[in-house]
């Protein structure tokens, strides 16, 4: 067993002892209650899920075990010349719950390295749908592909003891993350550049391995590669996309099925489908007043008019998050220190100078500070990657750090099957009258 592993074996083991205690102890203590408009309005503020990697606060963000953003940023491992946290560190503290070391660093490297062989039949699968095809649907599509490589299905069938859960969903996490930047590269490459497909590298990290396939080789995108991988990675368990992996992972569903699944959700406009939305938007804004950076009077009328027209501004407002998010404070560090002078990035500043006040006057708009996705579309297209139906994929990737690593530590604690309750409205309203 690798040392990474038996190191996960042995905190799951401490920890799992904990949780046992907790539920013996205090299994009847109430966490909360829940409203009639909580049940209908999207279970908004209910504690109702224990996830181990991150953490959300509504007005700091979110925290990686413990560590924000900017600690991130300067405390995890980076690539040779590089200024920005390598991702593989990330999914090392995620998992483990302890900052890794350089040697770690660089042996996830190599290990993802090692297990990124994607078999053929993948590809085929990919190219078996219209070129039209968003790309979100074909990486789902070749996410479920390349669930014939699953070893926790494979053990599952053969009569896999419960004790060992753990070890072969741990096995599919690494082999899953290890492969994923293969299958979307491929899908970048056959959608958009006429199926010229580029080897791996594997002398390069994850991020700047991911970043060559694609085709971008400037040292500049691979950083934001890495920091891009770093901050989408994991938003604590409530959001769609890492609450759908870990519901169906509950199932015993193995982890290129629940993976699959979470990226359906991620695909939806309001959570990660966003990012593409906002960069639409704002070309659309840019077609509609001419070249330039738009004045502060015309991203005002543009917003209303958006409103107006019954839509919702993309990039702006958060189910949990109060204030504007440390992801798009740490992508618009990174322009500043990188690409200050770039229109679009101008443009994505002069929105947030102008959107928050015109949300924030609706009265009805919980929060109307930026997201992740308000920013993250400029940065991609200084450096040339214009194609946007593609960024939800990039996000993807990026988040199978968080969710894959959470479904590890299910399987290590022996989560339950997820299955609340459910009523109907006549149950509902029965209940309000005393009944
Ligand atoms: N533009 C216009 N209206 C908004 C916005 C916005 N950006 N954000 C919230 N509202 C509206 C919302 O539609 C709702 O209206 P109504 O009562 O008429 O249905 C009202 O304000 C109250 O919503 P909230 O409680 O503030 O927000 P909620 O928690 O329901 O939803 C989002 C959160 C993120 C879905 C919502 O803010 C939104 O639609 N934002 C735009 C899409 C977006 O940027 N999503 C990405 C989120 C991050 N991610 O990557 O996943
Ligand atoms: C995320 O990163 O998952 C989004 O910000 C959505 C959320 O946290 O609900």
């Amino acid at each position: 067993m690798s040392y990474i592993k038996e190191k996960f074996k042995a905190k799951a083991d401490e920890l799992g002892a904990e949780v046992k205690d907790l539920l013996k102890n205090h299994g009847t203590k109430k966490v909360g209650d829940v409203t009639v408009a909580q049940a209908y309005q999207g279970m908004r503020g209910i504690t109702g899920l224990v996830t181990e990697t991150s953490l959300l606060d509504a007005n700091e963000g979110i925290r990686f075990r413990g560590y924000s953003i900017p600690e991130l940023r300067e405390h995890l491992p980076k690539a040779p010349g590089g200024a920005e946290p390598l991702p593989e560190g990330l999914f090392y503290l995620m998992l483990i719950g302890e900052l890794p070391t350089e040697a770690d660093v660089q042996n996830l490297s190599s290990v993802l390295g090692r297990r990124s062989h994607v078999p053929n039949h993948v590809f085929d699968a990919i190219n078996a749908l219209p070129i039209h095809t968003h790309p979100m649907t074909m990486l789902t599509v070749g996410v479920m592909a390349l669930q014939t490589e699953s070893v926790f299905a494979k053990a599952y069938a053969e009569g896999m003891n419960k004790k060992d859960y753990w070890s072969y969903m741990y096995e599919d996490t690494l082999n899953l993350i290890a492969r994923l930047p293969r299958v979307a590269a491929y899908i970048y490459r056959r959608k958009y550049k006429n199926d010229q497909h580029i080897q791996p590298n594997g002398m390069l990290d994850w991020a700047a391995n991911f970043a060559h396939m694609l085709g971008y080789e400037d040292e500049g995108f691979k950083e934001l590669m890495r920091l891009y991988m770093v901050i989408h990675a994991d938003h604590e368990g409530g959001n769609v996309s890492a609450h759908t992996t870990h519901l169906v992972g509950s199932a015993l569903s193995d982890a290129y099925l629940s993976f699959a699944a979470g990226m359906n959700g991620l695909a939806g406009p309001l959570h990660g489908l966003a990012n593409q939305e906002v960069i639409k938007w704002i070309l659309d804004m840019k077609e509609e007043l001419g070249g330039g950076v738009p004045t502060k009077e015309q991203i005002d009328a543009f917003v209303r008019k958006t409103l107006a027209e019954g839509k919702v501004v993309p990039g702006y407002g958060h189910a949990v998050l109060r204030k504007t998010d440390p992801r798009f404070t740490a992508q618009e560090e990174f322009a500043k220190k990188h690409l200050a002078s770039d229109e679009l990035v101008q443009i994505v500043w002069r929105v947030y100078e102008t959107v928050p006040g015109i949300l924030g006057d609706l009265g009805k708009v919980k929060n109307p500070w930026p997201n992740v996705d308000a920013h993250s579309g400029a940065l991609l297209l200084h450096y040339g990657l214009k194609e946007y139906e593609f960024y939800t994929v990039l996000f993807g990737v990026s988040r199978a750090l968080g969710v894959l690593a959470s479904l590890c530590w299910d399987r290590a604690l022996g989560l339950s099957l997820e299955r609340p309750k459910s009523v109907t409205t006549e149950w509902m309203k029965e209940f309000v009258e005393g009944k």
